[in-house]
């Protein structure tokens, strides 16, 4: 079978002979602008990460490239991006949780599942590895979706609009998850009620009583001002954070190789800056929402019986996606 990366080489190769013929037609100095898209304002990890990616490629490339990228959810939210993406519409590249590109490819949201990591060392194992790489071709097959670097590191915990410190509290709790089916299964096998709901409405629907909390991580807690409406934050650290940045395979193929090139390199520098970036904010951002009352933080009592209560859910996922080997590769690292 061939590999990811040789598919990818033959499809660079494709793309070389493809782009010395529209040479011929295309002006060498023909600009190319790439348009982003990040849910957050200027001070969010992922912004500051796609800025780079952007930064990168232009150092990379000798040729016109001009990145335009739109921040505050002004194109929308990430299941509205991964559309764009797979359609080559609106947007050329933007950082994805795995989890919401369920949609195009069921096996993706294995690389964001609750309590898939032991630790941030692991994770940092399982990141540098090409474990996800049969992951990463089925998105490129399924979706047209390409991932050029892993940015990510934040630690998600549940918050909530009332206090949560064990099991017994945790019973019953009305919460938001993102669209995948994993997600859902994990956490109403740890008692809670789950509901996808779109990230663009949860805090409209937190106050108005239809969930009482969701979980996320602090970067996005502090920019979307989640605590607001769910002051109380529960350290249950199910998950440290994969998030790909991402490019669409329509227009990747459309660009010449050595912004291709330049695009691929740029990404995976980009995502170690992002990865570095999130995990040294995570703490400082949640102990500031602390300091300043935003959240009132707890532990979590019960959270070694979390994961024995989970993995069995993981397991069975995991079957059947064909990726028992693959879940047992990252287990190993
Ligand atoms: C956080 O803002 C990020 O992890 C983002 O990638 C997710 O889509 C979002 O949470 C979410 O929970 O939907």
């Amino acid at each position: 079978m061939m590999t990811f990366d040789k598919h990818l080489k033959k499809m660079l190769k494709a793309t070389l002979i493809g782009a010395a013929i529209a040479a011929l037609a295309v002006p060498a100095s023909a600009e190319t602008t790439l348009r982003g898209a990040s849910m957050f304002d200027g001070q969010h990890a992922f912004t500051k990460t796609l800025v780079k990616f952007g930064d990168l490629v232009t150092k990379y490339y000798h040729g016109d490239v001009k990145f335009d990228l739109r921040l505050n959810s002004e194109l929308g939210v990430e299941k509205d991006y991964v559309t764009y993406l797979n359609q080559g519409i609106a947007i050329d590249y933007t950082i994805l949780a795995p989890s919401n590109m369920a949609r195009f490819a069921p096996s993706i949201p294995l690389m964001d599942m609750p309590f898939l990591f032991r630790d941030q060392a692991q994770w940092n194992r399982v990141l540098s590895s090409n474990v996800f790489a049969p992951l990463e071709k089925e998105l490129y097959k399924k979706a047209d979706i390409l991932i050029v670097g892993y940015a990510g590191g934040g630690t998600r915990n549940i918050i909530s609009n009332r206090k949560v410190s064990n099991l017994k509290e945790l019973a019953g709790l009305k919460m938001r998850v993102m669209g995948a089916p994993i997600q859902a299964q994990v956490f109403s096998a740890i008692g809670a009620i789950p509901s996808a709901i779109a990230y663009n409405e949860v805090y409209n629907a937190i106050q108005t009583g239809v969930v009482s909390g969701l979980e996320n991580e602090a970067s996005s807690i502090q920019d979307l001002k989640f605590y607001e409406v769910a002051p109380y934050l529960a350290k249950t650290e199910h998950t440290i954070t994969v998030r790909p940045i991402v490019f669409s395979g329509k227009t990747f193929r459309k660009l010449p190789p050595k912004l291709q090139a330049a695009i691929m390199k740029a990404g995976k520098e980009a995502g170690e800056y992002g990865r570095k970036l999130e995990t040294h904010e995570d703490a400082v951002k949640l102990k500031q929402m602390a300091d300043a009352g935003e959240l009132k933080v707890s532990e979590f009592t019960d959270r070694d019986k979390l994961l024995e209560m989970v993995k069995p859910v993981q397991d069975k996922y995991a079957a059947s996606i064909g990726a028992t080997a693959l879940l047992e590769a990252i287990r190993s690292k």
